[in-house]
């Protein structure tokens, strides 16, 4: 896979924005509206273009392609294994295009250049690839029923898919949700964020050129509580899969009820990471450091609450202060930047005002806590000591640059800490000592546990919260389940 940095876009003037319309049943169309929004540099605030503010119209028109495409189009007589081939075909495409992937998505959403191309693509890559493995293997089982009858159960599609993204990793949650549904035999109804819409559409492009049948993938852009909502209200669509806050989650809950939608759902966290006075501290400052700053700190599963252990404490945030200081914020493109800006002004004055809780909230401000430069959402990575469990930056979701270390002594009461959230997405700790290290992953609430570690992915591992973290997984063979329905078929003999 080529992911050389060498022939980096110089910057946004380099990246080309070929899709802005809606992409239906195969065409690129119009809004129903004529309406358009436009997306957003976030590095610098100017408009990158108007995209198609798709509403319950175009929605409506998705949903009947992809409907008929699921019922009697091309998809359903297609053999399971070349479906895997085209998914095949749609990973090796998105290989060859990689370096223009990675730059229009580090446009849109503002991260930097070489994560999106060492990171976010090879992992959206694999994820695609890995579910086309899936296509001709999911089977059902023969069933020893009483009786002379022959039991046996099928795995069938659930029909189709209406899939809901957020915009702090575009093109991964699209692979993390494409991949299951078309390996299970599924077509899409996709909303990508309005934050980041551009790789979605280039991605529906793609995915005509390598031979998917019209209307198995449609993507619709606009908002969330139109085009959105009218995914989750629409009765041609069997199921959502959702990624982003648990407040939309609660909203899709109320809006499917009237069509008993099948639902999962990737939402936020406070994850806790903990750091044991046995660990390895520099290991762990490293796994501190990474597992809140990367991606701007808009990860769902970002360890916004170091709980580090009172012996190491002093010199534990003494080596992360000094390192989270060295940590460079600007240019996306620029091929040394670790920091981009955050995705848009809605997030940044959301950090903004968690900063300013912090401090007013008597947290110690150990490095950060200021805007970086006038144009552009860009936030200095911030780290708050002494934070106390009832502070709003301890208990709320900030999805930024913005770090808690809270101190513990005793295990238990730690754990007890730990725990205390109505979110259970993920959790790691740090320590040499193998039982504490077991103890801790069974016992913290969390649906991913790293240990001695922080932001490990794979395809193949499912993803996915405890409590009000979310419902279901992603990834693995878990995630393919909610994509299908299994079906018992008895015969009498
Ligand atoms: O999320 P929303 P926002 C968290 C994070 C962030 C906060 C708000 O804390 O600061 O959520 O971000 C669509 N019916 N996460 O406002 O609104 C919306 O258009 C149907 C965590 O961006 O949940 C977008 O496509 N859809 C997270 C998607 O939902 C609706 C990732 C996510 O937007 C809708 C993002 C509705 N009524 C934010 N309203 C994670 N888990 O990784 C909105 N949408």
């Amino acid at each position: 896979m080529s992911t050389t940095l060498s022939d980096a876009p110089k910057g946004a003037s380099d990246v080309e924005v070929k899709h802005t319309e809606c992409f239906i049943d195969g065409k690129w169309v119009p809004a129903a509206s004529g309406k358009t929004f436009a997306t957003i540099n976030p590095a610098t605030e100017q408009e990158i273009a108007q995209v198609a503010e798709g509403d319950a119209e175009d929605v409506d028109a998705a949903a009947k392609a992809a409907r008929h495409a699921f019922e009697s189009g091309d998809w359903p007589k297609m053999d399971a294994r070349d479906r895997g081939r085209l998914m095949y075909r749609l990973a090796d495409r998105m290989e060859e295009e990689i370096q223009s992937l990675a730059a229009l998505e580090t446009l849109d959403n503002g991260k930097p250049y070489r994560d999106s191309l060492t990171a976010d693509l090879p992992l959206a890559i694999d994820a695609i690839r890995y579910y086309a493995g899936y296509a001709d293997k999911l089977h059902g089982s023969t069933i020893p029923i009483r009786g002379k009858y022959l039991c046996y159960t099928r795995r069938e599609p659930v029909g189709v898919a209406g899939q809901i993204i957020p915009w702090n990793f575009p093109l991964l949650m699209l692979a993390w949700k494409w991949g299951p549904a078309l390996a299970a035999g599924c077509t899409i109804v996709m909303k990508p964020a309005e934050q980041t819409p551009l790789t979605c559409l280039r991605m529906a492009q793609i995915a005509k050129e390598v031979g998917f049948p019209d209307g198995v993938i449609n993507v619709v852009p606009g908002f969330g509580p139109t085009a959105g909502a009218a995914c989750v209200k629409h009765p041609l669509i069997d199921k959502i899969a959702f990624t982003g806050e648990h407040r939309t989650a609660q909203i899709i809950t109320r809006d499917s009820a009237d069509t008993l939608k099948r639902l999962t759902f990737e939402l936020g966290g406070k994850s806790p990471n903990v750091v044991f006075a046995d660990a390895d501290l520099d290991a762990a400052v490293q796994g501190a450091y990474i597992g809140l700053f990367l991606n701007q700190g808009q990860c769902c599963c970002a360890g916004s609450r170091v709980f580090v252990q009172k012996e190491c404490h002093d010199e534990f945030v003494e080596k992360l202060t000094a390192l989270t200081m060295k940590r460079k914020v600007g240019d996306p493109f620029s091929a040394d930047t670790e920091q981009g800006p955050q995705v848009d002004r809605d997030q940044f004055d959301k950090i903004m005002s968690y900063i300013q809780k912090g401090k007013g909230e008597g947290a110690n401000c150990l490095t950060g806590g200021n805007r970086v430069g006038e144009q552009g959402y860009f936030v200095e990575p911030t780290i708050f000591d002494d934070v106390r469990d009832d502070m709003a930056i301890a208990t709320d979701e900030i999805f930024g640059p913005v770090m808690s270390v809270l101190t513990f002594d005793d295990k238990e009461d730690m754990l007890r800490r730990a725990n205390n959230t109505f979110y259970g997405l993920a959790a790691a700790v740090w320590t040499r000592d193998l039982s504490q290290a077991h103890d801790f992953a069974a016992r913290v609430r969390a649906g991913t546990v790293w240990v001695n570690c922080y932001d490990v992915f794979d395809a193949a591992a499912p993803f996915g919260g405890f409590k009000m973290s979310g419902y279901g997984r992603e990834l693995g063979e878990e995630g393919l389940k909610p994509y299908t329905e299994s079906k018992t078929v008895t015969v009498a003999l």
